[in-house]
């Protein structure tokens, strides 16, 4: 189902794991999830299983950024029960990739070739060729006795020489491997058959990116079996209809796109909660030096060497630095129960009325003279430069007032 977005240079690309029951697809994708997890946080659905056995399909979305464009992986197991055999079908449409895990133990055989034959009759169905498609074997369940020799599954199984990985999904071996491979496979496929990458340099520029970004790495513990989801934060997609709705094609039709569509949410919530995160980092280191130029002109409005006062547009004082203290015997704390025209004496009460509704509505500095009074009543005769200080808008908020002695 490639997909292009040539906008923002996306390419979405599905790959399915196939395979009979409980050869171990569902452990490959929970082995992926915590080994890929680390990097691009991606989230592993599953839709709601029966003893642990898929019923629907499980679904991870991996976004791998390459050479400036997005490869969108869709991972998919399906159900490996012979019964769910249009749930497999649908699942398989448009898949670009194939991974055929089959089980090891010598006694599955039968139902390994029985599931390729089903893979093969349900790539059918969806025009999709078992010839050509990219496709990887992975021989799991490599730890368990009784299991049938690489050569002779490469015989029974592997009909078109596919490369092929021995693997013990549980604990991770094998897991990586299988998986780089029909990436990088189905990639190159896409990538030729629609002409995408036209460079070759560009082509092997990509191929050297994808393994890097998928390495080999250890599982830190193995996976558990049993009821197993709630340790790897699989999320849980539940079903709630009963069996003959399930095998309905358009139910489950829905159902895939709904699931491909809550994955992609849920990645673009977490790529949102990022981008949200960074500018909450920001906000702070602003607020930081918001507080710290705050916490400087306070130092230099208290320390200054002159009197100021910071006075609001009705005239009540709203600041009073030391020098202003000294200066008119006021402290600050009752300075700011005062209005700025009873510092001033009956004959300057005017000039300054004149001053503030000027400064107010022209918005500008003006300097003049003011006979003051301190608080024991003596005589300052001042020069006063009031500015106004204004908001985003334009408005004046409040008047600063540097005073400084003049002779008379
Ligand atoms: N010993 C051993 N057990 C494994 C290995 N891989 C998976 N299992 C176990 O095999 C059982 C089935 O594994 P799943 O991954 O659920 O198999 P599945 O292919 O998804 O099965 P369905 O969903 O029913 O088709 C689980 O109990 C796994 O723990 C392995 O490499 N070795
Ligand atoms: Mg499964």
């Amino acid at each position: 189902m490639v997909q292009f977005n040539s906008q923002n240079d996306e390419i979405l690309i599905k790959i399915v794991y196939y395979g009979p029951g409980l050869s171990g697809k569902t452990t490959n994708l929970r082995v992926l999830h915590r080994l890929i997890n680390q990097e691009t946080h991606t989230e592993l659905f599953s839709v709601d299983t029966m003893e642990d056995r898929t019923l629907f399909f499980d679904l991870m979305p991996v976004q791998l950024p390459v050479s400036g464009r997005t490869l969108k992986f869709q991972v998919y197991t399906v159900p490996g029960q012979v019964h769910y055999d249009s749930t497999r079908r649908i699942i398989l449409s448009g898949a670009d990739g194939i991974v055929f895990v089959a089980d090891s133990q010598a006694d599955k055989m039968a139902e390994n070739v029985e599931s390729l034959n089903n893979l093969h009759k349900n790539l059918n169905a969806n025009r999709l060729n078992i010839k050509t498609i990219p496709m990887a074997l992975q021989f799991n369940k490599r730890d368990m006795e009784n299991i049938a020799a690489l050569q002779l599954m490469n015989q029974r199984l592997n009909f078109r020489n596919c490369p092929n990985f021995p693997a013990v999904a549980l604990t991770g071996q094998g897991v990586m491997e299988t998986f780089r491979r029909v990436v990088q496979d189905a990639t190159s496929y896409l990538v030729e058959k629609y002409h995408l990458i036209k460079d070759p340099l560009e082509q092997e520029r990509i191929r050297v990116e994808l393994d890097e970004l998928l390495p080999d790495r250890e599982l830190k513990e193995p996976i558990s079996t049993g009821k197993k989801k709630k340790d790897d934060h699989v999320t849980t997609l539940s079903y709630m209809g009963n069996e003959g709705e399930v095998t309905e094609s358009e139910a489950l039709e829905k159902a895939v796109k709904a699931a491909e569509d809550s994955a992609n949410l849920v990645n673009e919530v977490k790529r949102l909660n990022g981008e949200l995160k960074e500018k909450n980092e920001k906000l702070r280191t602003l607020l930081e030096e918001n507080r710290y130029i705050r916490k400087f002109l306070e130092s230099v409005f208290h320390h200054a060497g002159l009197p100021i006062a910071t006075v609001s547009p009705r005239g009540i004082i709203t600041n009073w630095n030391k020098a202003a203290e000294q200066a008119f015997g006021y402290s600050k704390v009752d300075a700011k129960k005062l209005y700025f025209s009873e510092l001033v004496s009956e004959t300057s009460v005017l000039d300054l009325q004149t001053l503030v509704s000027l400064v107010t509505s022209k918005n500008q500095t003006l300097i003049s003279k003011l006979d003051m009074v301190t608080s024991s009543g003596k005589s300052l005769h001042q020069s006063c430069v009031l500015s106004p200080i204004t908001d985003d808008k334009g408005h004046v908020m409040s008047i600063t007032a540097i005073l400084s002695p003049i002779e008379k």
